[in-house]
């Protein structure tokens, strides 16, 4: 047997189950590393006490714009009613939820009075055309696939702070928030 281990000798059963225990928690490692990784990209979740908010969202502004929009879905697996009531971010004067939407033909984006109510057991999305939330009096531009942070206060779950991941300019549709 040593004919096939010039120099090593021969291995005992104990050294190659060891070597294979090694190499086995070696891929285990790199698995769970792996998985981590690929979870927190895919993602891209952040939970306050019954709510998820799924993949916060914002897209790139050319020079010169004042507002970036903000998407998102919220779920709540809670049994009572909630209610999304302020936004802030540090890359804008103000944040403001607004909902978009056709009158007389027209398409029109007006704040939301009151705040946004996630119903129990519901889910409710924010995206291009519907609910947005929108960065009024940029501080600076939003640059494709940086982050930034927002804080979402909610009625009874309290405050999350979440990342938005900025897409590219032309990403979604309907809403150019250009007011
Ligand atoms: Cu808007």
């Amino acid at each position: 047997m040593s004919y096939f281990f010039p120099g090593a000798g021969r291995p005992t059963l104990g050294s190659i189950l060891r070597s294979i225990e090694e190499r086995v928690g070696i891929a285990l490692l790199a698995l769970a590393l792996s998985f981590t990784g690929a979870q927190s990209v895919l993602a891209h979740e952040f939970k306050v006490g019954d709510l998820e908010i799924g993949h916060p969202w914002s897209r790139a502004t050319p020079a010169g714009a004042k507002v970036a929009g903000g998407y998102f879905t919220i779920t709540n697996n809670g049994s009572a009613p909630d209610r999304l009531v302020s936004i802030s971010s540090d890359v804008s004067e103000k944040a403001e939820l607004h909902e978009m939407g056709v009158k007389d033909g027209v398409m029109t984006m007006r704040p939301v009075a009151g705040g946004l109510e996630i119903p129990a057991g519901g889910k409710v999305a924010l995206a291009p055309g519907g609910y947005h939330l929108m960065f009024i009096g940029l501080k600076r531009q939003p640059k494709q696939g940086e982050k930034f942070s927002a804080t979402l206060t909610f009625e009874k779950a309290g405050a999350v702070s979440v990342d938005f991941a900025v897409e590219g300019m032309g990403g979604g549709a309907m809403d150019d928030h250009a007011n």
